[in-house]
């Protein structure tokens, strides 16, 4: 839909400009990162006559950007050299000038009639919307509605819509794509450190020695976090890159070692590295003494069950279900062991797999075992896909199965503590965790939910089994706030609500580290579109519960979530918005407005939670230990067999965010990546004799789609990849919807796939 003849990607570019464009982009997708900066020259619009300090709206890194103002126009945008990110930026960050004035934007509120979206007034619309949950509460009980969120809306939307569903209308169904992208990553962290969100801080980029990168394409999907670690190896060339990835990215090309691995098959690589570490004692014995206890996710065990469950993990063993040799696999353990410092940073090849949450935790394990933890330059890194998944939705609680600052609905005395908290009567938060995305839009599928509100997410693209999730969409009654008109999801919307984004409002954003920052509003937005926290402050008072959301701004909706956090590990009362305006972000723990913000967590003299005198304490467990689990390597459901030959995995590509709503309209950026195709290994493509080009039919056990091939040779035998962002393909029809049973997030990276030619180029 979004390709080079479709009007809407033209904007107005002359044949020359896009000449000029395809030269600059040559240089920022190919080689050096420093070329990236000429994009900025490429969309001149006049001098910026002021400056304005925010935050990029894509990635969970989180650039801080400058944006150079005339008229009421974003003229330029440039990386901010006082932010974290040192002033690089990528390209994606490049162009968010052009966001405010993309065509296709949502700009009234619509209702659908007769199978038709028409255009309707705020009143009605709202009207309607309120009335529709209202009968659904009353005739089926409040968990006939739900709310769809994103890692994309502001923390006060997040924490706004959880108050209003959880303690308002009395429903724990609450979800939104965090669910897809950090679930695994959340419960690893809590499970392992008692907490979550990470122990360490992009800063300990600056002082590695050895990256770990497993299961993550940050040259692609976090640039600005892999040019700190390319400026890390630069000044330091003896820094190791190691990439275990079953394909050849642009982030393998440039790291020391790549393990292109068997796709599935990363917690016996993981547990291999252990036995190698445990054999050849590359253990730290004083910091496992002092702070790690070991557990078989049962029982704690002691340092012999370590080593006997070890015994079926030897290199050699695995190494023929790898796909790897067992040396590479005891050289990797070496590095990893033996460096002044490893960083492991890792991504959806990890956090979206069937055992992700136990990925999680032994990637964990590795660095306490080690050691290799809680000082710079060691550390556990996780790193967060959108610009607010931490902040936004996994401190807020904005899950079905937690409540804010690291409660869970399950457990009674958080119940409480929140109930009181929100000043609602004890017994108002039912103790039934929610429905997790996937099991939300199953519940749509047999009438269980009626209603549901989604926004700032575009599912009907982006679930895994899209086919089956799309017809369960038609048969509820869906209201879709939406930045743009014609997204996938705003075709099966009811009622679709013109949505104010990124700088059109005002909020906080949490990234990766634990890092605050507020994106201020710099421009008003069109038409008639409202910001998120308006469209729910007006859907609470419409379901009479104005009482319950009386903060109604985003400052005041921030102070009250600051006040909320003090008496949690994830206090940030000291972060307000006075100092988010003065400052480029703030990193909790922050109790006070006078603390400095915490780099590194657990470690005393820095993190204000650790209790005087100790050097380190884990003190999110009971017993002040991070627990080392043993967990044992269980098969992906989807395997190969004679029908479904080929492992299709899937994610993304530079130029292009998601389902590519934003980035498809961008010009430059749709032309650098132009239609997303399958990727093919040499082997395959000779053996089957497709080209670049040929037309393919790929069909799995949930459904078909067709597209073209091209023969990279990036991915590993038998392995063929795919990004999600086109509407012309919609991979995700023959995407797997198997979860994680822990963190309930899809295995998005393994489907087994047949491949078809289908005739043409
Ligand atoms: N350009 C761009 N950047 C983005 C985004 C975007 O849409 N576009 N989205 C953001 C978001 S929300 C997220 S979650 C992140 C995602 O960031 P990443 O996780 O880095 O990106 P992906 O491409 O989804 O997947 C990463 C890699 O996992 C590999 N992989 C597949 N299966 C396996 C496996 O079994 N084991 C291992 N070890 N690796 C495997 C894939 O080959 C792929 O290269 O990116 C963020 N940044
Ligand atoms: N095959 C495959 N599928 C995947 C993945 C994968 O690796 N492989 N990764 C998964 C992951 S990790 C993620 S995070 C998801 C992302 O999936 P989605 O969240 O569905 O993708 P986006 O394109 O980011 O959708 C955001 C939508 O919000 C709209 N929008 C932007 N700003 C605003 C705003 O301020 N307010 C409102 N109301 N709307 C706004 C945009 O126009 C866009 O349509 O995809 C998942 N799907
Ligand atoms: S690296 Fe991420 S946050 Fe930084 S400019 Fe690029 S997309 Fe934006
Ligand atoms: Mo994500």
């Amino acid at each position: 839909m979004k390709s080079e003849d479709d009007p809407r990607s033209e904007n107005g570019w002359s044949r020359r400009e896009f000449g000029q464009i395809l030269a600059g982009l040559g240089v920022a997708t190919g080689t050096a990162f420093g070329g990236w900066g000429i994009l900025e020259l490429v969309r001149p619009k006049g001098r910026a006559t002021s400056w304005r300090k925010s935050v990029c709206r894509f990635c969970g890194v989180g650039c801080g950007v400058r944006l150079g103002l005339n008229n009421g126009v974003i003229t330029e945008v440039r990386g901010d050299e006082e932010a974290h990110n040192k002033g690089v930026i990528c390209i994606k960050g490049a162009m968010l000038g052009a966001l405010p004035s993309l065509i296709g934007r949502a700009l009234k509120p619509k209702i659908r009639k007769a199978g038709k979206l028409v255009e309707a007034t705020w009143e009605e619309a709202m009207s309607l919307v309120a009335n529709r949950f209202s009968d659904s509460i009353r005739e089926f009980g409040p968990d006939s509605v739900a709310f769809y969120g994103s890692g994309q809306l502001y923390s006060e939307e997040t924490y706004t819509a959880n108050k209003l569903f959880k303690a308002g209308i009395g429903t724990n169904n609450v979800d939104g794509n965090p669910r897809l992208c950090m679930a695994s990553a959340a419960v690893g962290y809590v499970q392992t450190f008692g907490n979550d969100e990470p122990p360490g801080a992009l800063e300990d980029i600056d002082h590695a020695h050895c990256f770990f990168i497993i299961g993550a394409n940050p040259y692609e999907c976090h640039p600005s976090i892999f040019e700190r670690i390319m400026q890390r190896k630069r000044s330091h060339p003896n820094t190791v890159l190691i990439c275990v990835d079953p394909r050849r990215t642009s982030t393998a090309d440039r790291c020391d070692l790549h393990l292109p691995l068997k796709p599935g098959t990363d917690l016996l690589l993981l547990n291999a590295m252990m036995h190698v570490i445990v054999e050849d004692r590359l253990y730290d014995r004083d910091f496992i003494d002092e702070h790690v206890r070991f557990s078989d996710g049962e029982d704690t065990v002691d340092f012999q069950a370590l080593e006997s469950f070890l015994r079926d993990y030897t290199p050699e063993d695995i190494s023929p279900r790898v796909g790897l040799s067992a040396e590479i696999v005891r050289r990797t353990a070496h590095l990893f062991a033996r460096s002044k410092g490893t960083v492991s940073l890792w991504t959806m090849g990890i956090n979206q797999r069937v055992q992700g949450v136990h990925l999680n935790n032994t990637i964990n394990s590795l660095h306490l075992v080690t050691g290799q933890i809680c000082r710079p330059g060691a550390t556990p890194l996780s790193l967060t896909g959108q610009a607010n998944a931490c902040g936004g939705v996994r401190d807020t609680g904005g899950l079905a199965h937690l409540l804010p600052a690291g409660r869970v609905v399950a457990n009674e005395k958080h119940r409480r503590e929140v109930e009181e908290l929100w000043g609602v009567p004890r017994g108002t938060i039912s103790p039934t965790p929610g429905l997790d995305a996937v099991n939300l839009f199953r519940a749509m599928e047999d009438g269980r939910v009626r209603a549901t509100l989604v926004m700032c997410t575009n599912p009907a693209q982006s679930l895994p089994a899209a086919g089956r999730y799309r017809k369960a969409m038609e048969r509820c009654f869906l209201v879709v706030a939406e930045a743009f008109e014609d997204s996938e999801t705003a075709r099966f919307a009811d009622v679709l609500l013109p949505a104010a984004l990124w700088v059109e409002k005002e909020g906080v954003f949490g990234q990766t580290d634990r890092r605050y920052q507020l994106v201020e509003k710099v421009l008003d937005p069109p038409g008639e579109a409202r910001s998120d926290l308006e469209i729910l402050v007006d859907l609470a008072i419409r379901l009479r519960h104005g009482d319950l959301i009386t903060a109604r701004t985003p400052e005041t909706v921030w102070d009250e979530w600051r006040k909320f956090s003090e008496t949690s590990a994830y206090n940030f009362k000291g972060i307000t918005y006075d100092r988010l305006q003065k400052n480029r972000g703030l990193q909790w723990p922050c109790p006070n407005e006078s603390h400095p913000g915490t780099v590194r967590r657990y470690v005393g003299g820095d993190d204000p939670l650790v209790s005087s005198g100790k050097r380190i304490e884990f003190y999110g467990q009971p017993d002040r230990r991070a627990v080392v689990y043993l967990r044992r390597y269980q098969e992906s459901p989807e395997q190969t067999d004679d029908e479904f030959p080929f492992i299709l995995t899937t994610g993304r590509v530079l130029e292009q965010w998601h389902t590519a709503t934003i980035t498809g309209r961008i010009p430059e950026l749709q032309m650098a990546s132009g239609p997303a195709r399958f990727e093919f290994n040499d082997q395959d493509a000779q053996r089957m004799d497709i080209q670049d080009g040929t037309r393919l039919e790929v069909r799995s056990r949930y459904g078909t789609v067709e597209g073209a091939a091209v023969v990279t040779g990036r991915p590993r035998k038998g392995t063929i990849f795919a990004a999600f962002y086109d509407t012309k393909l919609l991979l995700n029809i023959a995407v797997a919807d198997n979860y994680d049973a822990v963190s309930k997030q899809p295995e998005y990276k393994i489907t087994a796939v047949s491949v078809r030619k289908t005739g043409g180029q």
